[in-house]
C-alpha cells in the first residue's frame, strides 16, 4: 500500500522524502521513501585532467608502454590472422588487405600463458609493432576487449596520420562483474536505447547487463508468473543476441517478492518463467527482493528458494551461471546487523556461489571499505555493489551529468565481486556516468574521476564538447538526496560582497550557459541524447539569461542612480510562476547558479525596498538546524502556497528546529505554522515540538506549551520583541524528514492593516502593502485603499502594465480630487491635496508594493 504512495510520487515527478528512518523492512510496512537519509554535505570531485597526447583508451589499461619512435601503418589495412575464426566481423573499422600489416588474434589459456596475459576472463595483451599487431586474449572476451582497445586507438587523435605508435598493452579487469542494472522506477528504456547501451557496454569492457526495470510488469508484480507477450519476448531475444555479440552477460532478473507465496505452486511458477526466459536465450538469472513487504521478505525462505533453484535449475541446465540476489536488507540503513538478521542468515545458508547485492550505508551512497566490511562479514563473501548512481527515480526533475566519484580506489575483488550502476531512465544521458563506472570497475587504483569525466564528454559529444561540458558541470547536484559537487569552477557571491572581476567572470559563465542550447543543437550528432537533454537544455539556457541579467541589474542597483530603471529591469528578470514551474520540472544549477540568481534578486529587492520605504522589509528568511536551512529551498515556507514545502532533506534528530529570521527585531503577536507535507497523515513533521522566539538568536523564550502531533500551529499573544521565531523539536522517536509548508509571522490581514482596503480578493490584496517585494497582488479590476494622515505620496511598483491604469484620488465624501493615468511599472503618486482620503487604482495590474512616503 505504501508502495503506491511512492509510485504515485514518482509518477508525478515529485520529490519523495524518506519515512521511518532506521526501522527494518520487516518491522514496518515497507516504504521506499523511508530509506534515503543521506547527508547533505558535498565532497569535492577528486582527480585532475591529464594530457593524454592524443592517445585515449577507456577503461584505462593497467599496463601501457608506448614506443613513439616507431609507428605501425594501418591506413592500407590489415592482413587478418584470426586463428579461431571468430572476430572478422568485429574488425570493420579497419580495411582488410593482404599486403597490409598483419593482425594476429588468438585466445585461450595456452596462448595467454605464452603472452603473459593474466588468467582472468577479459584479460588480453596487445602488441603493436611496425609490421604486425599481436592480440592475445585469456578468453574470447579478452580478445574482444583487445579489439575494442585497438578500435579506440584507431579513433584516437594519434591515428590521424594513418599510423599507430608502437606499444605494448597488458590489460585485465580488476573486478569480474562490471556493468549496469536497469533497476530504476519509471519508464523502462526503449528497445533502441537498450541496444545502443549494450554496444556501449561492450565498447568500454563492461560485461554485465542486469535487466530489472521496476515498471516492467513481467519482471515484477503482478505478471512475473506469466510469459512475456510475443513482441516483448522477441525484444528480449534480440537483447540477448546483442549482449552475446558484445560479450555482455544478459542477466534477466525477476522481482516476485511482493506477492510470492512460499509454496510449491509459486516455485513452479518461477521455474516456468525461468524456462521461458531460457528458451529466449537467457543464461544468467537474478532474483530481486528489494522494496517489498510481507512474507516475501523472509530471509530463510529466500535462501531456501535460491539454493533449490541452484540445484534444480542452474545445475540441471548446465550452461546457466550462478544466480545473483538482491536481499531485502540491501542497505545498512535498515539491515538488521545481528546474528539473527537476514544478512547473517544469508551468510550461513546461501550457496556460496550466489552473488549478493549491497547498496552501501544508505540507498544512494558511496562505495567504501567500511560498508563492505559490514556486509561481507555477514554474508561471508565479497558483496556485489549496486551503485544507485546516476539513477534519478527519486528526483525525476534532475539529470545527473557530473563525474563518477565516491567509489573507493583502494578496493579489490577480495572486497567486492563487482560494481554495477543503476542509471537514469534517460539511457543516452546515462552514458557519461557509465563511461566512468566502466573505467573504475576495470582499473580501480588508476581511476581519476575528473579526467574520466573530461574524456567522457569528448567521447559522447565530440563536436560540441565544450557546450556539453558547460551543461554537465552545472547539472551534477541532486539538491536533495545523494548530493554531488557541481559548478566547482564557478565562484558565486552575494551582492554585498560584489567585486567587479568576480562579477565579470560570472557574467561570462552565464553567457556561456545561455548559449548552450543552440550549441548543443548544432553540434550534438547523437539526436537521441539531444532529445533526452532537450527540456533540461531549454531551462538551462533560461537560467543563463536570468543569471546574466541579474549581474547587469546589479550594476544599476549598485549605482543607486535610477530607481525607475532598476525596477523596470528587475521585473523583467523575475521568474513568473510559469517560469518556476518549468524550471522545477527540469532543474539544473541547483548548487550555485540558481542560488546566485535567487540571492541576488532577493538581496537587491530587499535593499531597494528598504531605500524606498525607509523600513526593513518583511522578506523573512528561513533558518534552522538542517544544512538545507541555509538554502533557497526555505523560500517555499513563505511563498503563500500551502502546496509547496521546505523539507529538511535529512532525518530529524534531537534539538532540530526550523525557523524564521524576521530581519529585524519586531513585535511578534501572531504565528501560524503548517507542518508536514499535508495535515492529515504525513510523517515528515515534528510530532513533539514547541514554538519559541528570540531577539538575539541566543536566548529563546517558549511561546506555546508542548505541542503533540500538531500539523497546524497557531499562536497569538501580547507583543514579544523578537527577530527570530522557531519551531523546535522536543523528545521523539521520529527519524523522518521534517517539512514545513508555511511559516507565517504577524500575518497581514485587512483587519490589521491600519487603513481601509477594497479589492476583489481582500486576503491577497494585502500583499500590496506587506513591505515585501517577494509577494504581489493581481488586481483585475480595481483596488482602493485609505490614505493615512501622515502620508505625502506613494511609490507604486507594478509588473509590466498591459494597459495604462487610472489613479483616482477621492476625499472623505467620495468626491474625485484628481484623475491621472499611470503607464509605467514604477510610478510616484503625489497626493492632490491634504483632503485625499482614498486612492483607487482602476485597471489590470500585478502590484508588488504600494509604498507610502511620509
Ligand atoms: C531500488 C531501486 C531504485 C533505487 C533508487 C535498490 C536495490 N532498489 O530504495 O529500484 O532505483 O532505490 O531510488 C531502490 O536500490 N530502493
Amino acid at each position: 500500500m505504501k508502495m503506491n504512495h511512492y509510485a504515485k510520487c514518482m509518477a508525478a515527478g515529485l520529490l519523495c522524502t524518506f519515512m521511518y528512518g532506521t526501522l527494518s523492512a520487516q518491522e514496518t510496512d515497507f516504504d521506499l521513501s523511508s530509506q534515503r537519509s543521506e547527508k547533505q554535505d558535498v565532497r569535492a570531485v577528486p582527480g585532475k585532467k591529464i594530457d593524454h597526447q592524443g592517445l585515449i583508451i577507456n577503461p584505462t589499461p593497467h599496463q601501457l608502454k608506448v614506443n613513439k619512435e616507431n609507428t605501425c601503418p594501418i591506413l592500407q589495412g590489415i592482413n587478418l590472422k584470426d586463428k579461431q575464426h571468430k572476430f572478422s566481423a568485429y574488425l570493420d573499422f579497419l580495411p582488410t588487405n593482404k599486403k597490409g600489416v598483419k593482425l594476429a588474434i588468438d585466445f585461450g589459456p595456452k596462448a595467454a600463458r605464452k603472452a603473459q596475459v593474466k588468467e582472468v576472463s577479459g584479460a588480453y595483451s596487445l602488441i603493436i609493432n611496425p609490421k604486425e599487431i599481436i592480440l592475445t586474449g585469456y578468453d574470447a572476451r579478452g580478445a574482444f576487449y583487445g579489439i575494442q582497445t585497438l578500435k579506440q586507438l584507431t579513433e584516437s587523435p594519434v591515428a590521424f596520420q594513418g599510423t599507430l605508435p608502437c606499444m605494448e598493452i597488458n590489460d585485465y579487469p580488476d573486478l569480474p562483474n562490471r556493468g549496469v542494472v536497469e533497476g530504476f522506477y519509471g519508464t523502462p528504456w526503449s528497445h533502441e536505447v537498450r541496444l545502443s547501451l549494450i554496444d556501449f557496454y561492450g565498447k568500454f569492457k563492461m560485461n554485465t547487463y542486469l535487466y530489472g526495470p521496476k515498471d516492467d510488469p513481467y519482471h515484477s508484480c503482478p505478471n512475473w508468473r506469466l510469459p512475456y507477450p510475443e513482441k516483448e519476448a522477441q525484444h528480449i531475444k534480440e537483447l540477448v543476441e546483442a549482449s552475446n555479440r558484445n560479450y555482455v552477460d544478459f542477466v534477466w532478473a525477476i522481482h516476485p517478492g511482493q506477492d510470492i507465496k512460499w509454496n510449491e505452486e509459486d516455485y513452479q511458477n518461477l521455474i516456468n518463467k525461468f524456462n521461458w526466459m531460457y528458451d529466449l536465450g537467457v543464461r544468467h538469472f537474478a532474483i530481486f527482493f528489494d522494496d517489498i513487504s510481507g512474507e516475501g521478505t523472509n530471509p530463510l525462505k529466500q535462501t531456501e528458494l535460491l539454493n533449490r533453484l541452484t540445484e534444480e535449475f542452474v545445475k540441471v541446465k548446465g550452461d546457466v551461471s550462478p544466480l545473483t540476489v538482491c536481499p531485502t536488507d540491501y542497505s545498512k540503513l535498515w539491515a538488521n546487523p545481528t546474528e539473527k538478521g537476514s544478512l547473517a542468515i544469508y551468510g550461513k545458508t546461501l550457496n556460496p556461489e550466489i552473488k549478493v547485492f549491497w547498496t552501501g550505508d544508505v540507498v544512494c551512497s558511496d562505495l567504501t571499505p567500511e560498508t563492505l566490511d559490514f556486509i561481507n562479514s555477514r554474508i561471508k563473501r565479497p558483496a556485489y555493489y549496486w551503485w544507485n548512481y546516476p539513477v534519478t527515480d527519486y528526483i525525476r526533475n534532475f539529470l545527473l551529468q557530473g563525474p563518477v566519484y565516491g567509489l573507493d580506489t583502494s578496493l579489490t575483488a577480495q572486497e567486492t565481486c563487482g560494481v554495477i550502476s543503476n542509471p537514469m531512465e534517460h539511457g543516452e544521458a546515462s552514458k557519461l556516468a557509465l563511461y566512468g563506472v566502466a573505467d573504475y570497475a576495470w582499473n580501480i587504483a588508476d581511476y581519476n574521476a575528473i579526467d574520466n569525466w573530461e574524456r567522457g564528454l569528448a567521447e559522447l559529444v565530440p563536436d560540441a564538447t565544450d557546450a556539453y561540458r558547460t551543461f554537465a558541470i552545472h547539472s551534477s547536484d541532486t539538491e536533495n538526496g545523494y548530493r554531488r559537487d557541481e559548478s566547482w569552477e564557478t565562484q558565486t557571491f552575494r551582492i554585498a560582497d560584489w567585486n567587479d572581476a568576480a562579477a565579470n567572470t560570472l557574467e561570462e559563465e552565464f553567457k556561456k550557459v545561455e548559449s548552450v542550447p543552440a550549441r548543443m543543437e548544432n553540434g550534438c550528432q547523437n539526436k537521441a541524447l539531444l532529445n533526452e537533454l532537450q527540456p533540461w537544455l531549454t531551462e538551462f539556457g533560461k537560467l543563463g539569461t536570468r543569471g546574466k541579467q541579474a549581474i547587469e541589474l546589479a550594476r544599476i542597483y549598485r549605482s543607486g542612480q535610477d530607481d525607475a530603471l532598476f525596477w523596470t529591469k528587475y521585473i523583467q528578470n523575475i521568474m513568473t510562476p510559469e517560469d518556476r514551474k518549468n524550471y522545477e520540472a527540469h532543474k539544473s544549477g541547483t548548487l550555485k547558479l540558481q542560488p546566485f540568481y535567487e540571492y541576488a534578486m532577493d538581496d537587491m529587492a530587499h535593499g531597494y525596498l528598504k531605500k524606498l520605504s525607509g523600513k526593513v522589509p518583511n522578506d523573512y528568511k528561513g533558518i534552522g538546524s538542517f544544512s538545507s536551512a541555509h538554502t533557497v529551498q526555505t523560500k517555499l515556507m513563505f511563498d503563500n502556497d500551502s502546496t509547496t514545502f521546505y523539507t529538511s532533506g535529512i532525518a530529524q534528530k534531537p534539538n532540530d528546529w526550523i525557523g524564521v529570521d524576521l530581519r529585524d527585531v519586531r513585535d511578534v503577536t501572531e504565528i501560524s505554522i503548517l507542518q508536514g507535507r499535508n495535515s492529515k497523515d504525513d510523517v515528515d513533521y515534528f510530532d513533539h515540538a514547541v514554538v519559541e522566539c528570540s531577539a538575539d538568536g541566543q536566548n529563546w523564550k517558549a511561546l506555546t506549551s508542548e505541542l503533540n502531533q500538531q500539523y497546524i500551529i497557531h499562536w497569538q499573544g501580547a507583543p514579544e520583541k523578537a527577530r527570530y521565531v522557531r519551531l523546535k523539536r522536543l523528545d521523539s522517536k521520529r527519524t523522518n524528514y521534517a517539512s514545513v509548508r508555511s511559516f507565517d509571522v504577524n500575518p497581514l490581514r485587512p483587519d490589521n492593516l491600519g487603513f481601509t482596503l477594497e479589492a476583489d480578493t481582500l486576503s491577497k490584496a494585502v500583499y500590496a502593502f506587506d513591505n515585501n517585494l517577494g509577494t504581489s497582488y493581481q488586481s483585475t479590476k480595481a483596488i482602493a485603499f485609505g490614505v493615512n494622515k501622515d502620508v505625502k505620496a506613494y511609490t507604486l511598483l507594478t509588473n509590466q502594465l498591459p494597459a495604462p491604469i487610472k489613479c483616482v484620488q477621492l476625499d472623505k465624501k467620495g468626491k474625485v480630487l484628481s484623475e491621472t493615468m499611470i503607464e509605467t511599472p514604477y510610478a510616484r503618486i503625489e497626493l492632490a491635496d491634504k483632503n485625499v482620503n482614498q486612492i483607487r487604482l482602476e485597471g489590470k495590474a500585478e502590484i508588488f508594493e504600494i509604498v507610502p512616503i511620509n
